[in-house]
C-alpha cells in the first residue's frame, strides 16, 4: 500500500536532519580535536563508525597532563611461559594498549602523564617475525608502565648477503636522530629475541655521567650467570645520544655473528665511559632459544684480529663513515620499519 505523500513527506525530513546532525558531529569533533591538539590540550578520541546513521565520538578533554612521577605500577618479578608466549604471539599490525597516546610523529606515551625521558629503541632484524612478535607484545606494556615516551625502531637488513649488525644499528641511530619526529633522550640496543624478566629494570640512560648500562646482565643463555665487568656487552645496551656519538657508534666491518659486541665494549673503555649494570635480580632476560642463523655465519680469526685491533679502528669504523642506503621507511602500528641495504663484504 503506498503511504499518503504527508507521510512520506515527514520521512524525507527525517533522514535529512539524521543525515545533516551527523555530518555536523563529524566535523565539529574533528575540528575541536584540532583546535585543542593546538592549543596544547590533551585529547584522546575513539571513533567507532559502524555506518553513515550512527558515530560514536568519545571526547575526553583533560587539561595539560602532569608530568610524569616515578613509575607505581610496576609488577616486579614477571612470570613468564615462553611456551605460551610463542604461541600467543602479538599481531604486529594490531595496536597493543589503549592506555596509550601517539605524542607527535610514531612515538607512544603513557595516557595519563606526559613523561620526564623519551627513548627510541632499535633493533637489528632480517627473518625473526616470530621473534618480534613476542617481544612487540611483551615490551610495550612494560614501556608504558615505566612511564616512557618511546618508538621502538626495527632496522631490517635487505635481501640474503652476510648480516651485518653494526651497520644497522648505526642506521638506526641515525635515522631516529636525524629524521624522526621526537627528540630521544635515550637510544637502547636492542636484540630481538632478548625479553625482560623484570619491569623494574629501567629503559632509560644516563645523560649526565660517563656511565653506559648493560641492560641485559643475566641471560638465561648464559644460566643467569652474571654478566660483569670486562664481559661482553650484548643483548640490551643503553646509551644518550651524546655518549653514541663519543664511541663512534658501532664497528662497520663485522661481518657475521659474534665481535662487534666485543669491539663496542672496547670503544666505550677507550673513550673513558664505563658499563653500569642494574642490580642483578632486575636485569635478568629470557633470550628466546634459537639456531644461529642462516646467513650470520662466525668466522673465529677474523673476528678475533678484528676485535685486537678495535682501540685503533674506533675512530675509522663506526657513525663517521657508515655507507648505507635506506630504501623504505613504513610506520607501523607498533614500530618503524626501516629496509635498508648494508652494501657487501
Ligand atoms: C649474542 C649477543 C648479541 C650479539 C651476538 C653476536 C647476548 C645476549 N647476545 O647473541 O648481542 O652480540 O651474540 O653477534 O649477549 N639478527 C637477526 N637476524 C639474523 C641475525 C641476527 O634479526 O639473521 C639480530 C637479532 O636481533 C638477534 C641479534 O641480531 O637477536 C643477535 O644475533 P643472535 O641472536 O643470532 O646472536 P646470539 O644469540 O648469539
Ligand atoms: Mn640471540
Amino acid at each position: 500500500m503506498r503511504s499518503p505523500p504527508i507521510r512520506k513527506c515527514f520521512l524525507y525530513v527525517f533522514f535529512a536532519l539524521v543525515s545533516i546532525t551527523n555530518v555536523m558531529w563529524i566535523v565539529s569533533s574533528y575540528w575541536l580535536n584540532r583546535r585543542l591538539r593546538h592549543n596544547a590540550f590533551n585529547v584522546t578520541y575513539r571513533e567507532n563508525v559502524t555506518s553513515a546513521m550512527s558515530v560514536t565520538i568519545r571526547i575526553t578533554v583533560l587539561a595539560e597532563k602532569p608530568v610524569c612521577s616515578a613509575p607505581d605500577k610496576l609488577v616486579g618479578v614477571m612470570k613468564m611461559n615462553m611456551a605460551e608466549m610463542i604461541k600467543t604471539y602479538h599481531d604486529l599490525n594490531a595496536s597493543v594498549s589503549t592506555q596509550s597516546t601517539r605524542s607527535g610523529g610514531f612515538a607512544f606515551e603513557p595516557d595519563s602523564c606526559k613523561p620526564k625521558l623519551s627513548v627510541a629503541i632499535i633493533i637489528p632484524f632480517r627473518d625473526r617475525e616470530d621473534h618480534l612478535k613476542t617481544l612487540l607484545g611483551h615490551l610495550h606494556p612494560i614501556l608504558l608502565r615505566q612511564n616512557l615516551r618511546f618508538q621502538v625502531f626495527v632496522v631490517e637488513q635487505s635481501g640474503n648477503g652476510t648480516f651485518n649488525k653494526g651497520r644497522l644499528m648505526n642506521t638506526g641511530f641515525l635515522y631516529a636522530k636525524n629524521e624522526a619526529k621526537t627528540h630521544f633522550d635515550c637510544y637502547i640496543f636492542h636484540d630481538v629475541d632478548m625479553l625482560p624478566e623484570d619491569d623494574r629494570n629501567l629503559y632509560s640512560c644516563e645523560t649526565t655521567t660517563n656511565r653506559v648500562y648493560h641492560l641485559s646482565c643475566s641471560v638465561s643463555k648464559f644460566n643467569y650467570k652474571p654478566l660483569c665487568c670486562g664481559m661482553t656487552v650484548g643483548g640490551v645496551l643503553s646509551f644518550s645520544e651524546n655518549q653514541y656519538i663519543k664511541v663512534n657508534g658501532f664497528p662497520n666491518d663485522y661481518w657475521g655473528w659474534g665481535g662487534e659486541d666485543d669491539d663496542m665494549n672496547s670503544r666505550i673503555k677507550l673513550q673513558g665511559l664505563r658499563v653500569g649494570r642494574p642490580a642483578l635480580g632486575l636485569c635478568r632476560y629470557c633470550m628466546i632459544e634459537h639456531e644461529r642463523d642462516h646467513f650470520n655465519p662466525y668466522t673465529e680469526n677474523v673476528v678475533n684480529d678484528r676485535v685486537a685491533a678495535a682501540n685503533q679502528k674506533a675512530k675509522i669504523s663506526g657513525l663517521n663513515n657508515l655507507k648505507t642506503n635506506t630504501t623504505g621507511v613504513t610506520n607501523r602500528p607498533l614500530y618503524t620499519h626501516l629496509y635498508v641495504d648494508v652494501g657487501t663484504q
